[in-house]
């Protein structure tokens, strides 16, 4: 039998959490042969709550799920675990400045990025969700210099999958025949998400470029973009929640590709640590366009791109720069 994969889901008694812990327990995310033990981490005031989550789990009986450790103590969190989705964060609330939302997430991820490095299993694959996601995710890296930047890496896989889901309604086609959809830059609504190299098969086999079938430059440069950067306000309007179950199945998405492999010819959307493709600066993490193999992400290489995408691709790398200096400056 396989040895189980230790999960760690930081944030777990929260809603994103509760979705997501019986998608890991059932084997969403690494497939139906392997054994999970769940470790849940959350913060003293949510102690009893996540002791529900954990009381669910076992009268779950999940026959993958081979252990669960629900804590408050962030060591005991992260030991030993192999993959790390970090969902916990601090939220903006009303009236708060941004400056004063970034200082508490700067100082949870700092702390959180000792207690990885010291404590987790060696080669921890991170996956940041809570927001800002790809500046959160930068903090963590920083402070957790021993482990390797390319096992560090924030969600964009919603906003991913929310291009394909807009795509598959408009053309009337099933969301599995269109792929390489890109979302460049920051998982907030400078988001770029761009169409010009995704592509439908059609029934007959053939594929065919999501513009040339949608022929319509006007919805695809316009609403087609702006829907799919506001879509998390939207479902908070509709729901009076934020995104939760959407959320959690993209970061099963984003974890299961990166370390079972993404299909040939196709890519996802994953925020990695720049290393300067694109002219994006590097040192910043960045959603880009990957496939994945043998537990390594690659950015896809070569991809024309437009004076309207240039523009686009800019605007969101200088919206992360700034987000970068403002968290620098609540580390003073
Ligand atoms: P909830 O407020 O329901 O849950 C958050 C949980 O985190 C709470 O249980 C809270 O007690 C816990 N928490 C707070 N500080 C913690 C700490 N220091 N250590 C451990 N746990 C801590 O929020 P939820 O709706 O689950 O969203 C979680 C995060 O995901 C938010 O930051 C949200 O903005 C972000 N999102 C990111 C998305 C993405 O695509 N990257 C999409 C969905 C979501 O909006």
């Amino acid at each position: 039998a396989q040895e189980p994969v230790r999960v760690l889901v930081t944030g777990a008694a929260g809603q994103i959490g509760y979705a997501l812990v019986p998608m890991i327990a059932r084997g969403v995310l690494l497939g139906p042969n392997q054994p999970v033990i769940l470790h849940m981490l959350d913060i003293p005031p949510a102690a009893e709550s996540l002791n529900g989550v954990k009381m669910e789990l076992v009268d779950a009986a999940f026959p993958l799920l081979k252990g669960v450790v629900a804590t408050t103590d962030v060591v005991e969190a992260c030991t030993g675990v192999n993959i790390a989705i970090m969902v916990g964060g601090f939220p903006r609330k009303e009236g708060m400045e941004r400056k004063d939302v970034m200082s508490k997430n700067v100082s949870i991820y700092k702390a959180q990025a000792s207690a990885l490095e010291k404590h987790a299993a060696a080669n921890c694959k991170v996956l940041v969700v809570a927001n800002p996601a790809n500046t959160n995710a930068l903090i963590l890296k920083e402070f957790a210099p021993s482990i390797p930047e390319r096992n560090i890496s924030c969600l964009t896989r919603l906003d991913h999958n929310r291009a394909l889901g807009q795509i598959s309604e408009r053309l009337n086609v099933q969301v599995s025949e269109v792929k390489n959809v890109i979302i460049w830059g920051n998982h907030s609504s400078t988001q770029y998400p761009d169409v010009n190299h995704a592509t439908v098969k059609l029934s007959s086999g053939e594929e065919k470029s999501v513009r040339e079938l949608v022929a319509d430059d006007a919805w695809l440069n316009g609403e087609f973009i702006s829907t799919v950067q506001q879509r998390g306000a939207a479902i908070i309007k509709a729901r009076k929640l934020s995104s939760a179950l959407s959320a959690a199945s993209a970061a099963c998405d984003h974890i299961r590709d990166w370390v079972l492999g993404t299909p040939e010819g196709t890519w996802v959307s994953m925020g990695v640590y720049s290393d300067g493709s694109y002219n994006v600066p590097a040192g910043l993490i960045y959603s880009f366009p990957v496939t994945c193999r043998d537990g390594e992400w690659s950015i896809v290489q070569g991809l024309s791109i437009d004076e309207f995408s240039r523009k686009k691709l800019d605007l969101t790398a200088e919206e992360l720069t700034e987000e970068k200096a403002l968290a620098y400056s609540c580390l003073s």
